[in-house]
């Protein structure tokens, strides 16, 4: 496979960008190979600048659920950016796709709209602290929250596999109050709740872990959370920004019947475009500016042609929810696959991870026991086949409605080729 232009791309990237990359696990440091520049996508197919195809089975780390440049929602940005890019104004646009959102996922009654999944948990941890009048948060080991300074006192993906396990530049001061629980450990949290009587505000979690690969919820431990959160006063913040519209169209809160207090999106609800959203509770979320004290602002919040992409791509996954069914069952073939040829699989719906360890891997610990050499090789292999995984042991595969049989084939080829 000929990367040659990729690679005089990446050494020139690197002259002016930090690593050549605007987001570290791009530049494949952890695989050891020269990353692809893209040239375009379309439906589950992807093609780098060398002209090398692949089956895309990171879709943009998950917006793509309905595979890239999907027709309507290109239509519809198109469509909108002739108006204008951008008026830093109210457009009806925005309610319509709040009520989307409110429509779709159990837990939320009203929900502003920001830019980035960092932005929106940020955000809501801040509305937690002013709704309760309390400063610590809960969060779990390898769960990932996006790089706001309070959430990288330890971090899944990119920096699982980098040399720091925290990043510099946070101040301790800024992580003082947030304190770590082991996920899937009900009783690690009990413990932090014990200790700090009437102080935690909120517990965060990803309900399906997917930044340390992907790691199921044990049965119970989100209903206990549920409880645990209940009895204490404290906020439970679901980040969906990965599962969110995923798992099912109202999210891993409908998947498993739990319905927390808020929930953080991103991605999917924005369909391609930079757009992320949380939402909650009104009583919880009439505490944000203007309408109540908590400030949160932005000059591209609500932009007008994510929002048109979000609508685009809501209305595209409503009017066919049988595409949940079909990814799961094209998930769970890749997943025997894989078991097949003696591989470690952990899946929830369209997500899986196969992870280089004997060890059942229910949270961090037992994630960081994968060889990630391992992983590398196999990395390698798969995008010598023409397989576009993403360049981390610590990422989940996504597979979106628009992968077809062919690609399912192919697929199952590539996995039975792989050397051990
Ligand atoms: N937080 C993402 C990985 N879990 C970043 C992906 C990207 O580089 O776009």
């Amino acid at each position: 496979m000929k990367t040659d232009q990729s690679k005089a791309a990446f050494e020139e990237a690197k002259q002016y960008i930090p690593g050549g990359v605007n987001s570290p696990v791009r530049a494949y440091r952890a695989v050891g190979l020269t990353p692809r520049f893209i040239d375009r996508a379309s439906g589950s197919h992807i093609w780098d600048i060398d002209g090398n195809e692949y089956i895309d089975y990171i879709g943009s780390w998950g917006p793509n659920i309905l595979g890239a440049a999907y027709e309507p929602v290109i239509a519809a940005v198109r469509e909108r950016a002739g108006s204008g890019l951008t008026f830093g104004a109210p457009t009806r646009q925005e309610t319509v796709l709040a009520k989307m959102i409110i429509d779709g996922v159990e837990a939320i009654e009203k929900v502003r709209l920001v830019n980035s999944g960092t932005e929106a948990v940020m955000s809501a941890i801040r509305v937690a602290r002013g709704y309760t009048g309390r400063d610590k948060i809960i969060k779990f080991r390898g769960n990932y929250h996006g790089h706001s300074d309070g959430l990288l006192v330890q971090a899944g993906s990119g920096l699982l596999t980098g040399a720091t396990p925290d990043s510099a530049g946070v101040p301790s001061d800024y992580t003082k109050c947030t304190l770590l629980a082991d996920y899937n450990d009900t009783s690690s949290v009990q413990r932090l709740f014990d200790a700090n009587p009437g102080q935690i505000a909120a517990v965060i979690v990803e309900p399906v872990a997917a930044n340390m690969g992907v790691v199921p919820p044990k049965p119970g431990f989100l209903a206990d959370l549920r409880q645990l959160t209940k009895e204490q006063g404290a906020v439970l913040i679901f980040d969906e920004v990965i599962t969110g519209f995923r798992l099912a169209y109202g999210g891993a809160g409908a998947y498993y019947g739990i319905c927390p207090d808020m929930v953080t999106l991103g991605k999917i609800v924005g369909g391609g475009m930079p757009l992320a959203a949380y939402g909650g509770k009104k009583e919880i979320m009439d505490q944000v500016a203007p309408e109540g004290s908590v400030y949160q602002a932005g000059t591209l919040s609500g932009n007008p042609i994510a929002v048109a992409a979000g609508i685009a791509t809501l209305t595209a996954i409503r009017e066919d929810l049988t595409i949940y069914d079909r990814m799961e069952a094209y998930a769970a073939k890749i997943e025997q696959a894989f078991k097949e040829k003696g591989k470690n699989v952990n899946r929830v719906g369209s997500l899986l991870s196969v992870f280089m360890t004997e060890e059942n891997v229910v949270d961090e610990r037992s994630a960081k026991t994968s060889d990630t050499k391992k992983f590398a090789e196999y990395f390698a292999q798969m995008m010598e086949q023409g397989i576009y995984i993403a360049p981390s042991q610590f990422e989940a595969m996504f597979i979106s409605g628009a992968h077809t049989h062919e690609d399912l084939e192919k697929t199952l080829t590539a996995i039975s080729n792989l050397r051990a």
